[in-house]
């Protein structure tokens, strides 16, 4: 966690994800973004990825019940109709806004897409047919890549945020929470695998939740948000 705690500085995390931005800052504003005059604000060289728990400590490893709390955001990207690849399809953003979440990358145009099951993930445990997708080699029509960190900014403060996610290779997958001062209060790590595992975060105040991974394709699925 030291190096996670080193690369998710607080001044990086604020530059990125701070309370002050709005969301349409973050996507008009690719200088202050990331870009190349705003290197300053673009994430640190990528760090060695801290040392994923064994497995018999996943204890989120079952899919969230079925069961939720009243006023949660549940999201399962399946009340759309997606296209198999992601040059048919542009990174997520405010289509689930009403629900209570918003969607950015760390880059204007970067982050995932909802896709269907027909690109061919090679991972299984999510619910069918959509699902959140990454895959960090390709890029949109439009610019930016199709690549981790995800942003979800909560329109009111969350306790419980759980999500399931694969790749069908290696990696580690981190999931840190925010509360509205841009403190982290709440992260998770584990190891990737091509079944769904359910990571989740729990802490008072949550308004932002970033997850990252070293694995160049990632599928997430499933959100919960209570
Ligand atoms: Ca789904």
């Amino acid at each position: 966690m030291l190096v996670l705690a080193k690369w998710l500085s607080a001044a990086v995390i604020a530059a990125i994800v701070g309370p002050s931005q709005t969301l349409t800052d973050d996507v008009a504003t690719p200088t202050t973004r990331g870009g190349v005059a705003g290197a300053a604000l673009d994430f640190p060289a990528a760090p060695a990825f801290p040392a994923a728990p064994a497995p018999a400590s996943l204890a989120h490893a079952a899919k969230g019940s079925a069961g939720h709390a009243k006023g949660a955001i549940v999201l399962d990207f399946d009340d759309v109709s997606a296209p198999c690849n992601f040059v048919q399809t542009t990174p997520l953003r405010t289509e689930y806004a009403a629900a209570g979440v918003s969607f950015l990358g760390r880059k204007p145009m970067d982050g995932g897409a909802i896709l269907d099951e027909c690109s061919n993930f090679s991972v299984s445990g999510y619910s069918s047919p959509n699902f959140l997708a990454f895959n960090s080699a390709v890029s949109y029509v439009a610019g930016g890549l199709a690549t981790t960190p995800e942003i979800l900014r909560f329109a009111s403060p969350r306790s419980h945020v759980e999500l399931g996610f694969a790749s069908p290779f290696a990696g580690t997958f981190v999931m840190v929470a925010y509360n509205a001062n841009g403190t982290v209060i709440a992260s998770t790590s584990m190891a990737m695998s091509s079944v769904m595992q359910t990571a989740t975060v729990q802490a008072t105040g949550i308004v932002r939740v970033v997850f990252y991974t070293n694995s160049s394709w990632l599928v997430v699925d499933d959100l919960v948000a209570s």
